[in-house]
């Protein structure tokens, strides 16, 4: 966790992003075929939103270098120096039942682990319910976002963000933040990253629509489960076990008078 010198000019011409340097090598069949790129946006997710109701076509991807309305989940802010970061949103169109939404996050995040591991080596992991974690520290987030018409989920979008090439230093310290140049030692190319992630999310994007729920895949890449967890959540605060997930991914934790409790939404604290 030494410190790194920061310099992106070697790297600078693999990294600068543009819909040419995306497309050129991507192995998609349809995730982010058709593409908006930003160098500086409000908020992809709400852009991709707009797009979404104008009727784009699933898999449509709004990328930017920076945000200056960056979200997560409740309000809250996601912060990324210009350039430093992936923040890029994806309109699915999924033939399911709203309740399942989360599958698709715990794919992408998924899909997200496993191109951060296959280019880097490091032991990436998620933490319920949508966080990218390296070593202990949050380096990604995802936040999903759905509008639906009764049961039926008309468009779901997936925005995430990810520290690519970051001082973990730029960040607030309470955030307990890293990033992957940060953990490894060296800058990564953010287009080939963002190439390998989207052809992973949308390889089990695929196989979901064969069949596949990605749930006991996700259990078992949660650094969560079986440990003492507090829990923040609308309706309180519980302190358990984090003991395992249910299908449709809420959390089950025993409590310390041993009774288990489920959530659905909420946050780990420490
Ligand atoms: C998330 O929310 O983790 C989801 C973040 C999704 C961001 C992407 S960027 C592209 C797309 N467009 C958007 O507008 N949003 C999506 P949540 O679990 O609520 O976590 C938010 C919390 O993470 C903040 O309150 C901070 O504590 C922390 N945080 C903010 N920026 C961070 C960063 N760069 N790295 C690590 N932690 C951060």
């Amino acid at each position: 966790n030494g410190i790194i010198s920061f310099s992106m000019s070697e790297n600078h011409a693999l990294d600068h992003l543009s819909p040419q340097a995306i497309l050129s090598g991507l192995r998609t069949q349809f995730i982010a075929r058709q593409l908006v790129y930003y160098p500086i946006i409000g908020s992809t997710n709400t852009v991709a939103r707009s797009l979404a109701i104008e009727g784009a076509a699933e898999g449509t991807m709004v990328i930017a270098d920076e945000q200056t309305m960056g979200r997560g989940r409740l309000g809250r802010q996601w912060l990324a120096p210009s350039g430093t970061s992936l923040l890029f949103s994806i309109i699915f169109r999924p033939d399911f039942e709203a309740a399942r939404v989360q599958g698709l996050t715990m794919l992408c995040a998924l899909g997200i682990r496993q191109a951060i591991r296959e280019l880097t080596g490091l032991p990436a992991q998620l933490k319920w319910p949508n966080d990218i974690m390296l070593h202990g520290r949050k380096t990604g987030g995802i936040l999903t976002e759905t509008s639906s018409i009764g049961q039926r989920l008309d468009y779901i979008i997936v925005g995430i963000g990810l520290n690519v090439n970051l001082p973990a230093n730029l960040l607030p310290v309470e955030f307990n933040a890293t990033s992957i140049s940060q953990e490894l030692g060296r800058t990564v190319s953010r287009i080939t990253l963002l190439q390998q992630i989207l052809l992973h999310i949308e390889e089990r994007y695929l196989a979901l629509r064969a069949g596949y729920w990605p749930v006991a895949e996700w259990a078992e890449a949660l650094e969560t489960l079986g440990r003492k967890v507090k829990l923040r959540t609308h309706h309180g605060t519980w302190q358990g076990i984090a003991e395992a997930v249910d299908n449709d991914g809420a959390l089950l934790v025993r409590l310390d008078n041993g009774q288990i409790r489920k959530i659905w939404e909420g946050d780990i604290v420490p």
